[in-house]
């Protein structure tokens, strides 16, 4: 395959490898293999990239933020040539009438093809009135753009079932786009924010492969969202053997023990945040000590107490546990937020076998 002259490293940050390590974690996401993640970087090459409408509800940007904003701008470049951006309110130049004609004629020249991209809720009450954009209610801008949509994809848990701003009583009615749509097959990638990864991995394989992620029954990529951080936690040893925390700051939280007892909601929250880091930093909330407060879930995220405990939903005990921290200066590596890979679980298996594909990818002289 001939090199392009982008592949070359621009300032040591953007190369073919960097490309190809992004699709490969996309493709892992949704759970399709590494061959796949070739095929997303052919396309790409070869100028195939999604027209995507990406509208903003009732939301902070932080999927924006954690899709584009990153600490090395050859890799929010990298993300745009996998897809075209054609509208986009936080990230265009462009102000008023000329955002307006561009959302038109993004629409018309995409008809039936376009993905439509929405991130934050929408708020029904009183006929849409909080939440206006080009004079439109974003309720009547939803139904607009999903008319001609080929495919619809609901970004974080405030598009997906109305997030934080939908916290009972819930002032301006903010609800997800499923409900929404209702009749229409909306794709949810809830988290907050999401996971840039899930959402990548969905987009480019409509548009590589004509075809959706295997969805469960709330639309959520199965593959992604098909387990609780509970099953693949690197501190679920210490779940198993007895070991928590029981205050911030105790022995047992230095130590980086379970956070079970400080409200962790991971027993009941199904997620890939902890085997799929996002964010650049490595980082994830269990990682850095703090309990999972269940965001990707409608009925948990913002709707519970940070304190309080969870059912465990499945109790059963993995087959293998990622190695159980040693602890160094009174800090083992979870509570530093290096997160273990659970061996022989379902998604640790399939990222594992995505970060062996990551590390053998063919250079760029081979693919
Ligand atoms: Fe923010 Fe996105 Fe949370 Fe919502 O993320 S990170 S409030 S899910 O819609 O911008
Ligand atoms: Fe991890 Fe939370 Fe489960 Fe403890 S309760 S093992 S911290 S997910
Ligand atoms: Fe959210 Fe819990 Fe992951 S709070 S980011 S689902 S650890």
């Amino acid at each position: 395959m001939a090199r392009r002259e982008r592949d070359v490293a621009v300032d040591g940050s953007l190369d073919r490898r960097d490309f190809l390590k992004v699709c490969t974690m996309a493709a892992a996401a949704v759970g399709l293999p590494a061959s796949v993640a070739v095929k997303f970087v052919e396309a790409a090459e070869q100028g195939l990239k999604p027209s995507v409408i990406w509208l903003h509800g009732q939301e902070c940007t932080g999927c924006t933020e954690s899709l584009l904003r990153t600490s090395r701008p050859g890799l929010a470049e990298l993300i745009l040539d996998l897809i075209s951006l054609d509208y986009h309110e936080t990230l265009f130049a462009a102000a008023g009438h000329q955002i307006e004609a561009a959302l038109q004629q993004a629409m018309e020249a995409n008809a039936g093809k376009y993905v439509m991209v929405v991130e934050g809720s929408i708020p029904v009450k009183d006929g849409g009135i909080y939440c206006k954009i080009g004079g439109k209610t974003m309720l009547d801008l939803v139904h607009e753009v999903a008319e001609r949509a080929g495919a619809i994809v609901a970004i974080g848990s405030c598009a997906s079932w109305g997030g934080v701003q939908s916290t009972p009583p819930n002032p301006t009615g903010a609800t997800g786009l499923p409900e929404v749509l209702e009749g229409k097959t909306v794709v949810t990638i809830p988290g907050c924010p999401a996971n840039p990864y899930n959402f990548l991995g969905t987009v480019l394989q409509y548009v590589v492969l004509g075809t959706l992620p295997k969805l469960d029954g709330k639309n959520r990529p199965v593959m992604a969202y098909g387990t609780t951080i509970h099953e693949h936690c690197p501190r679920r040893a210490h779940f198993d053997a007895g070991r928590f925390a029981r205050q911030f700051g105790d022995e047992g939280h230095r130590q980086g023990y379970c956070l079970y007892y400080l409200g962790c909601k991971g027993p009941q929250t199904h997620a890939n945040c902890s085997v799929l880091h996002f964010g650049e930093v490595g980082t994830w909330p269990i990682g850095n000590g703090h309990p999972c407060i269940g965001c990707t879930e409608a009925r948990i995220g913002f709707k519970t107490a940070i304190h309080d405990t969870v059912e465990i939903e499945r109790p059963t005990p993995p087959d293998s546990y990622p190695p159980v921290e040693e602890v160094r200066h009174g800090i083992g590596p979870a509570a530093a937020g290096i997160a273990g890979l659970v061996g022989g679980a379902l998604v640790g298996a399939g990222y594992m076998a995505a970060k062996k594909a990551v590390e053998a990818a063919p250079d760029d002289e081979e693919a």
